[in-house]
Formats: C-alpha cells, structure tokens, sequence
C-alpha cells in the first residue's frame, strides 16, 4: 500500500520505518511511504510555511500555496486513493476505519502544525478528517503515524502470525484475556506468584472458555459501553451472556470486582 504524507517534519516518519513491524513492511513493499515537504515547494527566500491568522489570535495558520504544491507534485507522482487530514476537529479512528482504509491501494495524508490550516486548502482537497482522540497533541505527524501503523499490520502478509491481527482485542469488540509466559513460578518479595492452573492445563477447549470469560469480566469491568456494542452487534453468545450474569451478580453479592 502506498502512502503519500504531506508534512514539515520528514525526519518524524523514521520511527514508522526504522523500527518493528512497520520497519520490516518498508522492506518487503507492503508499506510504500513518500513523504513530502511543503517548506520544499515554498517560493521566497524565507521558505514560509505558515503565517499569522487573519481576524487575529495567537498563534500562526499552514499556508495553502506550499501545502497545495507538495499534494500537486504528490499527484503527478501517481499518489492513490483518498486525501485525509490528521486534524483534532476529525472524526475518531476507529477499528472499523482502520479495517476500511486497509483495503485501499493508497492513501495520502495530509499532517498539519502550529494552529491549524487554511480551511481553504482543505476544503479544495481533503477528503475526510480524522483525530485520533479527543485530546490535543503537537501536530498532525504522530496521529498520522499511528494511524498507518494500524492500517500496515492489518495488510496480507505483514504480521508474521496468521491470525495476530484477526484474533486481536477490538477485531471482536472486547478487550484482550491477560497474559502469562516464564517462569511458572515469580518470587515477589516475601510471596510467590503463579499463574492460572488453566493455562498450564494443556486443555485447550478449557483455555479458550477460560480467555473468552477474561475477555467478558474485563471488558464488563473496564469498558461497560463495549458490552453493549458487543451485544447489538451480535457477537455475544448464549454462553457469553450466561458469563456476564454471573459476574454481574457475584459482583452485587459479594463488592468485589473479578477483573
Ligand atoms: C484543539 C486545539 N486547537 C485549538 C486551541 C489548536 C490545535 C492544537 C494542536 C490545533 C491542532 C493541533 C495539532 N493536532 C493535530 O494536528 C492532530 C490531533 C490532535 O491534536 N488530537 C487528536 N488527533 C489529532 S489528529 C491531528
């Protein structure tokens, strides 16, 4: 998949490329990233990429002419598919929008900095804005960063496990069951730590019900609202209900959360 980005800070995307999995999809040419320099395609002597906003205020607005030059040369350069705009004003990226965008053969990426960018350049170009959250972050560069990683692990052949980025929390709307590895046995101070007897079991029928159970309790403790989602999408079973009834209830009886 090719990615086409648009941003003043080049040098940021080196950690999409120069660690992890990200790194080894820049090898294979599952991930094609271009990166392009606005300040690149500036035309006077102080190479301006941004200035004050007009009707005042602090801070200072992305020029539109460097912006517009850089997705210009983008285009002749064969970008594909939709342009997006990292913005705060954006709709939240979702599991689903990462499961969309990952179909596509390309997508360019517009990153924005200081205040913002002239709503024209957007409004001419920019086909959908996306944040990455309701809080505030530095720019553009970093949500966009994180977005392409979500979108390159979920492309054929990227993750080495078959099955890591179908299996994975949210790819069933509930958080992930915890995990153990070595040693069996932890000394913590005074006391030892083991691990569930499930897992050492070699019971693999009685795993997964164990997992699937921990996935329900956790979810039910830490993200109530995903339950519901869970539930009107269908991807609850009987059994899975029965499981959140009983944690409900034990719950109520005895004041102590299980997760
Ligand atoms: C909401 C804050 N804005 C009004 C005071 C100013 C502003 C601050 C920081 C405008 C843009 C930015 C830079 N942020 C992004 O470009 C950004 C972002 C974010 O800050 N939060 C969540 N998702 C995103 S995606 C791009």
């Amino acid at each position: 998949m090719r990615f086409d980005v648009l941003t003043i800070f080049p040098e940021m995307f080196s950690a999409l490329t120069g660690s992890g999995i990200t790194r080894r999809a820049a090898e294979t040419g599952a991930l094609q990233l271009k990166l392009w320099n606005p300040r690149e395609f500036t035309q006077d002597a102080y190479r301006r990429v941004d200035d004050r906003p007009f009707g005042g205020g602090p801070g200072m607005v992305m020029l539109a002419a460097p912006l517009q030059a850089a997705l210009d040369a983008a285009a002749a350069d064969g970008k594909r598919g939709p342009v997006l705009l990292m913005s705060p004003a954006g709709r939240p990226l979702t599991h689903r929008k990462v499961m969309q965008l990952s179909q596509l053969d390309g997508l360019t990426i517009i990153c924005g900095r200081y205040e913002g960018i002239d709503e024209r350049f957007i409004a001419r170009n920019v086909d959908e804005e996306v944040s990455i959250g309701d809080f505030v972050v530095s720019g553009g560069e970093l949500p966009a960063m994180m977005l392409m990683d979500a979108v390159v692990r979920q492309l054929p052949g990227v993750l080495n496990t078959e099955g890591s980025a179908t299996e994975e929390s949210f790819a069933d709307g509930l958080l992930d069951c915890p995990q153990f590895t070595r040693p069996e046995v932890m000394d913590v101070d005074d006391a030892s730590e083991g691990v569930p007897a499930v897992l050492m079991s070699g019971n693999h029928a009685e795993i997964a019900k164990w997992r699937r159970e921990q996935q329900l309790i956790r979810t039910l403790s830490r993200r109530p609202e995903l339950i519901e989602s869970a539930r009107a999408a269908g991807k609850l079973s009987a059994r899975d209900e029965a499981t959140l009834k009983r944690y409900t209830r034990d719950a109520l009886s005895t004041k102590k959360g299980s997760a």
